[in-house]
């Protein structure tokens, strides 16, 4: 279950793509409140639902689960990727994310302050992600894995939240990279 401008959504349709796994998208308005409910305590996307298991919320966990087994996860960087994953949720995508939703909503105005506040936590993760990216080409072990999935929407969509992020150059040489993956999709596709 998910929304097409959501970029926790978009993190777990990018690791759909690229283990070029089949599924069925659903947002909230297909089903009533209560089955809505029912599928996400906390009523946010995405939601990971498979036969014969209990739905699955956050994306970090969603994309631990898609990724088990494949090249996504290696057992050997486990978990590294998961420590990437818990900073991305603790110290940036969220700082990242609401000046996006404020400004997508026309709320930015009265959110200024907030606004001001993570735009400088963002920079402090962004700085964090340069300084690594300056010596590794991925977040974890040798390969593209989850993890860079995972770090990598909203730091992509940081120029939506107000965040200039021109001067991270080891940054955009791995969005690049990223993007140059045979099965990338941008957050929208054209229809
Ligand atoms: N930490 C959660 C955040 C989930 C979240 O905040 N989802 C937003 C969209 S990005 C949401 O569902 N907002 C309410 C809505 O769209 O109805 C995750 O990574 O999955």
């Amino acid at each position: 279950m998910e929304r097409p401008l959501s970029g926790n959504c978009w993190k777990v349709r990018l690791c759909l793509a690229e283990l070029q796994s089949p599924y069925l998208s659903l947002s909230p308005e297909d089903l009533g409140a209560a089955e809505f409910a029912a599928l996400s305590r906390r009523r946010r996307v995405p939601v990971l639902i498979e036969t014969a298991r209990p739905p699955l919320e956050e994306s970090a966990a969603i994309l631990m689960r898609l990724a088990q087994g494949t090249h996504l996860l290696p057992d050997q960087d486990r978990d590294v990727i998961l420590s990437w994953l818990i900073w991305d949720q603790a110290e940036l995508s969220k700082a990242l994310a609401l000046p996006r939703f404020y400004a997508r909503t026309g709320r930015s105005d009265c959110h200024a302050e907030e606004i001001a506040r993570l735009q400088d936590q963002a920079h402090e993760g962004l700085s964090f992600l340069e300084s690594w990216l300056i010596e590794h080409d991925w977040l974890a072990g040798r390969c593209f894995t989850a993890a860079d999935i995972g770090v990598f929407c909203y730091v992509d969509l940081a120029g939506e939240a107000g965040i200039d992020i021109s001067h991270y150059a080891a940054i955009n040489a791995w969005r690049n990279r990223i993007r140059a993956r045979p099965f990338w999709l941008p957050l929208v596709s054209d229809p």
